[in-house]
């Protein structure tokens, strides 16, 4: 069995200490040593967890995904569009539900038999972890060749590898909301290209951009490209973990994610993770055409949704309903002054920019650069 705090510390020796996860009994104890010892986020999804690791990995610091292997499918759009894709590297566990021998239960039979060939598939070199402890210390720092190279490592975790550690008392906290700005008149749909020429006014060289999937990234590059925007691709709803994860770990930069409503539904856990830890540096701004516009215009269903009662409830500082390009401009600026964990609400007309390129410049290019302008 290895010594958990032991282990925890030599990770913490390499510079991991940025973790984010969602609980498994078989890695409990080194979960309560990243949430006793060091900075853990705690994730509503796994793939949330990869999002916000990976934010926190361009931000320049050495993360940390701990995960039970039935989660492992939670986070597989991340770690096949996000980290594999950008070339961002994140340390895994994950632990190893339903092995082949071991009495377990039923749900984990199959992602018992499946899991390593899993992280075959999604070309994420791993290795089951031993429970030697020296042999474990060598085995981490292979791991951590690994992620030098940009690349993201995973380690299997077997039952009764790791020795207790008490869960100490987690201080929790409530997160409230302190403006509240709803629907006052009738709003205007503007042009998704004109509400990004809007926020991109905002961009000097304290500012970063980051647009989520689809056409948002492919229009705000047509608006201008920059070394401090990054489009998403793939990952639907993983811009707003991905920032919190850089505004977290860059409190000196004013971090923007424009989000969509179909990649906010999808990922919707991670407004209550980005309200708990209430970044004072993010803005999140969301853009609202009712659809899946960047895949031909299907419905979402947000008509149903209210999308400011929901993030005031959760704990956003200041939630804004804005009715035109003119109240966005001003309510921008203000956030530059004030600051505070923000989301900002809009209506945006369907449809696109016709025609509508597509970034020149590769997701790993645009990944380097971005680290290069965040540690400058
Ligand atoms: C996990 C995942 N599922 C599906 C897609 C395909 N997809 C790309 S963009 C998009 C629509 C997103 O809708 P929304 O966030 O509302 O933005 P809009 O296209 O309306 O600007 C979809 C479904 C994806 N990239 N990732």
């Amino acid at each position: 069995m290895l010594n958990t705090n032991k282990f925890g510390n030599s990770l913490k020796n390499l510079g991991y200490d940025f973790f984010s996860g969602v609980p498994c009994s078989f890695l409990k104890y080194l979960i309560n040593y990243a949430i006793n010892d060091c900075e853990y986020i705690m994730a509503t999804n796994e793939g949330d967890a990869v999002a916000t690791c990976a934010g926190a990995s361009v931000a320049g610091r050495k993360t940390v995904v701990l995960m039970q292997n039935s989660g492992l499918t939670n986070a597989t759009s991340p770690l096949t569009s996000l980290t594999y894709t950008f070339k961002i590297p994140v340390l895994g566990f994950v632990s190893l539900r339903g092995e082949k021998g071991i009495n377990d239960e039923p749900q984990h039979d199959l992602m018992g038999r499946i899991t390593t060939q899993m992280l075959d598939l999604m070309k994420i070199p791993w290795g089951f972890l031993s429970n030697d402890f020296e042999e474990a210390i060598k085995q981490l720092s292979e791991a951590n060749k690994y992620i030098e190279k940009n690349e993201t490592f995973f380690f299997v975790v077997k039952k009764g590898t790791f020795d207790k550690v008490e869960l100490k008392e987690q201080k929790l906290h409530r997160t409230f909301n302190k403006l509240k700005l709803t629907r006052g008149k009738r709003e205007t749909f503007p042009p998704r290209i004109l509400v990004l020429k809007e926020i991109s006014k905002i961009k000097n060289s304290d500012t970063v951009l980051l647009a989520t999937t689809g056409k948002t990234g492919r229009e705000l590059y047509e608006v201008g490209d920059s070394p401090n925007n990054l489009y998403m691709v793939g990952s639907l709803g993983c811009i707003s973990p991905f920032a919190m994860g850089i505004a977290l770990s860059k409190p000196d930069k004013n971090v923007i994610a424009i989000d969509g409503d179909g990649s906010l539904l999808m990922r919707m856990g991670t407004i209550v993770t980005n309200a708990y830890y209430q970044p004072k540096n993010m803005l999140h701004i969301l853009l609202d055409n009712n659809s899946h516009d960047s895949t031909g215009g299907q419905a979402t269903i947000s008509q149903n949704v209210d999308f400011i009662e929901i993030a005031s409830s959760v704990g956003y500082e200041t939630t804004a309903y804005i009715h035109d390009l003119s109240e966005l401009e001003k309510f921008i600026k203000n956030w530059k002054i004030y600051k505070g964990l923000c989301f900002l609400y809009i209506r945006i007309a369907k449809g696109s920019k016709t025609p509508l390129g597509r970034p020149k410049i590769k997701p790993y290019q645009v990944k380097e650069r971005l680290v290069e302008f965040l540690n400058s």
